[in-house]
């Protein structure tokens, strides 16, 4: 943990309703009148954001597997470096959409780059930090992806793929329950919002 801040990662197949959820808990912070910096990886500053296009971008079909890790890691680097750090020292809740579990996950376990050494190459670009809870929404990949009708390069991976990613985030999760969340993404979204609220504020009042 960085200053008096709390960070919060959502994690998850695509279509899981990462996005849906961190406006609904944003919303919920701020009411309780917590300052909140929501932000995105890949992306969330301007580096990050070329970055981001160069990643998701079909133009770029075939990019090298490690070349494609270490441009997450990257992105990554320079995102707590500029955002997620200072709003965390400034005591701001920061509900950041994926952040090093999904290297873990699609570089990792997808690609097959070895778990270990994708997570200690974020581990280096971010000096550490890691999230105070991950909140990851499981989700059949089939359903998941069911959900949109455009698919970038990443998820138009095949099936196989996207499976092995999702036991990579549920393997992450069982190996650290204290630190993360799994909730049911085909729930309704309010009964997931309670859920991820609830778990929130258990964490403050018991710190
Ligand atoms: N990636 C990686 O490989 N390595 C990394 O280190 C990082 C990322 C950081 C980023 O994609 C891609 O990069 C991602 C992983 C990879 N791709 N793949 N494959 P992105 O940022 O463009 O997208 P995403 O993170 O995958 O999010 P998403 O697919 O856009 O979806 P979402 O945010 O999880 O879901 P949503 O937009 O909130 O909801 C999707 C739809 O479902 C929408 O119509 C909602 O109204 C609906 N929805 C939401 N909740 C529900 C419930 N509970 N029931 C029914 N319907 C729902």
């Amino acid at each position: 943990m960085a200053g008096s801040g709390y960070f919060i990662a959502f994690e998850g197949g695509e279509g899981a309703g990462k996005s849906t959820q961190e406006g609904l808990l944003a919303h919920s912070l701020v009411e309780r009148g917590r300052s909140v910096v929501r932000t995105r990886e890949p992306g969330g500053t301007p580096a990050g954001e070329q970055i981001r296009h160069v990643l998701l971008s079909p133009e770029f079909e075939g990019l090298d597997a490690r070349a494609e890790a270490l441009l997450f890691a990257a992105s990554r680097g320079e995102h707590v470096a500029r955002i997620i750090r200072p709003a965390l020292e400034r005591g701001d809740v920061v509900i950041c959409d994926r952040y090093i579990d999904s290297s873990v996950a699609y570089q990792g376990y997808g690609r097959d780059l070895g778990v270990q050494r994708v997570r200690d190459l974020s581990l280096w670009a971010t000096g550490g930090l890691l999230p105070d809870l991950t909140v990851v929404l499981d989700v059949d990949p089939e359903v998941g992806l069911a959900r949109f009708a455009q698919r970038d390069r990443l998820e138009a991976e095949p099936i196989e793929y996207h499976r092995s990613v999702r036991a990579g985030f549920l393997d992450l999760a069982a190996a650290e329950p204290e630190r993360y969340l799994v909730l049911d993404a085909r729930d309704d979204q309010h009964t997931i919002a309670s859920a991820i609220l609830a778990r929130v504020v258990a964490a403050w009042e018991s710190a």
